[in-house]
């Protein structure tokens, strides 16, 4: 039991215009779980890139472009069958490429993918349109209504945390609206979104509307793509510094962004909050995918009074999460995705103690005694004694690693909260009904969560503030990104 899937396919293409497309260049996929190689994965050039582009343009003037909201729907709707057909197909890919447990893939990732297709579904087909009489002051008469348009050939870009549900979350709108797509999934994580193509073929989805090319990012196919001017607008998920590089790459076509990047989430954890949910729900915001969410808690604010038996508590937590391999349904922990990864988050485990942090927990690389030393695991980690200003409690790590601060107000726990470059989500565990409601008003993120983390309404609007990103998703909001409006006017009279 590797969670590496047996008989699984050599090589993992491309696909462009309805059709898998080897470029004769690869590279190798790597199983975070043992090191080995799970995968050659056809790598897209310039002109593999042009022609996904070339083949997408031409879908909009196809069927696509003519089918009602409706109909389009429907579409999405049969798409979402087609996934849950080939859910165990998708939960071994998942699982290859990350290492997650299968319990995961099986319960979050893979029916998450399904979810974000029937919502879109439903979002689209019910999404109000705009009108309004006018009477001009001569006393003419108008009707002006607002007729949704797709923006055209949309670019996805996403990253190698939760393949296919961050994939699918903008996949889902932008084809509702009617645009046609290239994706680029992580050069992590090739394996579902590969697996996608044959979802889309099997669901009769026309030729070119779904393209697929596989790379990195600089002078690949990440960076072919975002500078190609065939490209209408590009929405991405990933690191902020890969936000920056894609947003200058926009700039010279003028085309539309929409950013999901990096956080710092801060978690504040009252004293009259319930002490076992606050830390129950403190292991799931630290530690959930490997800590490898970019909502995952790794500033955690807890009221002087409760904070040494919260600290205690909370380490003790961490270090019995089930260390095991994929496929046991009791695995918890998970590998980080690379060991370049690991380097990264083992850097910080470093600097923290030079900065001076007490390890609760963790803090070192797990021994198996088997394949998984091969792998890319970290121990969860714990950390007190750290400033506000140690870099630790500033950059985002993107592993299990939580650093816990003491505070006295509820002002001071919100400035603290609000003090970061960051500004995605935070959590705040609290019984005082009002403090949540000032929580929600006064912490600068996108989301704030009270009592909870990680609970999603697809129809709520999701981004960060800062440099946690750029515009919402989300309900009528990712109706917004991937449609363009045009107003129609009639003179009545
Ligand atoms: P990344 O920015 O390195 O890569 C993301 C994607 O961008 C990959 O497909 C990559 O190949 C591509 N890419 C890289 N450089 C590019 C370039 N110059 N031009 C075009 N494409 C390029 O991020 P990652 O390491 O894959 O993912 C982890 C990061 O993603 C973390 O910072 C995390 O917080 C963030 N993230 C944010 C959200 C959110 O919703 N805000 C969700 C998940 C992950
Ligand atoms: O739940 C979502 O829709 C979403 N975009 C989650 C992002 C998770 C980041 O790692």
């Amino acid at each position: 039991m590797t969670g590496v899937p047996a008989g699984a396919p050599g090589l993992l293409r491309n696909y462009v215009g309805g059709e898998f497309v080897d470029t004769g260049r690869t590279f190798a996929k790597l199983s975070p779980v043992t090191g080995e190689k799970v995968f050659e994965v056809s790598e897209a050039d310039a002109a593999t890139v042009d022609a996904a582009v070339t083949a997408a343009r031409a879908a909009l003037r196809g069927p696509w472009g003519r089918m009602s909201e409706g109909e389009r729907a429907a579409v999405l709707r049969r798409v979402a069958d087609e996934l849950e057909r080939r859910f165990d197909d998708l939960v071994t890919a998942e699982v290859a490429d990350t290492g997650k447990s299968i319990s995961q893939a099986r319960t979050l990732d893979i029916p998450r993918g399904a979810a974000n297709f029937r919502a879109f579904a439903d979002i689209v087909a019910s999404a109000p349109t705009e009108s309004f009489t006018t009477t001009t002051a001569a006393g003419v008469k108008a009707l002006n209504y607002a007729v949704r348009k797709p923006v055209g050939v949309v670019a996805i870009i996403v990253p190698w945390n939760l393949p296919l549900l961050l994939l699918t979350w903008k996949l889902a709108p932008a084809l509702a609206c009617g645009n046609t797509v290239i994706v680029k999934p992580s050069e992590e994580t090739p394996s579902s979104a590969t697996l996608l193509a044959e979802v889309f073929a099997a669901a009769g989805v026309p030729e070119g509307v779904f393209n697929l090319v596989h790379g990195f990012g600089p002078d690949s196919a990440g960076e072919f793509l975002t500078k190609h001017p065939g490209v209408d607008a590009i929405t991405f998920t990933g690191e902020s510094a890969t936000g920056s590089a894609i947003m200058r790459a926009a700039s010279d076509g003028v085309k539309a962004v929409s950013f999901e990047l990096g956080g710092k989430n801060a978690g504040l954890v009252f004293a009259d909050a319930d002490l076992d949910a606050a830390i129950a729900g403190s292991v799931r915001s630290s530690f959930t995918n490997g800590g490898q969410v970019c909502l995952c808690t790794e500033r955690l604010y807890v009221q002087r009074s409760i904070f040494d038996e919260f600290a205690e508590k909370l380490a003790r937590k961490a270090s019995e999460l089930a260390f095991g391999w994929p496929a046991d349904e009791a695995t918890v922990n998970m590998p980080l995705i690379s060991r370049n990864h690991r380097e990264k988050v083992l850097g910080y485990y470093d600097l923290a103690r030079a900065e001076g942090a007490t390890v609760l927990a963790g803090g070192g690389v797990p021994v198996f005694g088997d394949a998984r030393d091969g792998g890319a695991y970290v121990q969860p980690t714990v950390l007190t004694g750290l400033t506000q200003q140690a870099r630790t409690n500033r950059e985002e790590i993107f592993g299990p690693v939580v650093s816990l601060l003491p505070f006295d107000t509820e002002d001071e726990a919100f400035a603290l909260a609000n003090d970061s470059d960051y500004g995605l989500a935070a959590t705040v565990w609290t019984r005082d009904v009002g403090r949540a409601h000032r929580a929600g008003a006064r912490i600068d993120a996108g989301l704030v969560w009270i009592n909870t983390w990680f609970l999603r309404d697809l129809r709520t609007p999701f981004g960060g503030v800062k440099a946690s990103g750029v515009g919402r998703e989300g309900g009528v909001h990712s109706l917004a990104f991937y449609s363009e409006l045009t107003n129609v006017c009639v003179e009545l009279s």
